[in-house]
């Protein structure tokens, strides 16, 4: 299911992604999908991915709408926002990560317990 989901990621996005900063995907890199399910949450507190360029997908299984950023352990946010607004949106970017601990937050005000940890290797 979990593939079935990206690939109607080309079919279903719709003009949110602003890829501008973005480096194309490359084919072969891993890939993190995460879900924001009911309960203000994602679906697993950790992630992992490797080192590279990290396809970086959300999609959003509940009944309000979420965002994705990622901080890196300088607390910096890296130059890449996903927008989930509805149930069954998905949004995707491919982004390269070095290796590291990365946090997946939601910034929706109220939304603070969507926080995982991503492990890049
Ligand atoms: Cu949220």
């Amino acid at each position: 299911m979990a593939f079935a989901g990206v690939a109607a990621v080309f079919v279903t996005a719709c003009g949110g992604g602003d890829e501008t900063a973005i480096a194309p995907v490359s084919e072969g890199g891993s890939a993190v999908v995460v879900r924001a399910v009911d309960g203000l949450r994602w679906e697993n507190p950790t992630y992992t991915a490797e080192a590279g360029d990290v396809r970086l997908v959300l999609e959003n299984t509940s009944s309000l709408p979420h965002n994705l950023v990622v901080i890196d352990a300088e607390s910096t946010e890296l130059p890449v926002a996903l927008d989930a607004p509805s149930r069954s949106d998905v949004d995707e970017a491919t982004i390269p990560l070095a290796p590291g601990t990365y946090a997946l937050l939601c910034k929706i005000p109220g939304h603070a317990t969507m926080n995982a940890t991503l492990t890049v290797e």
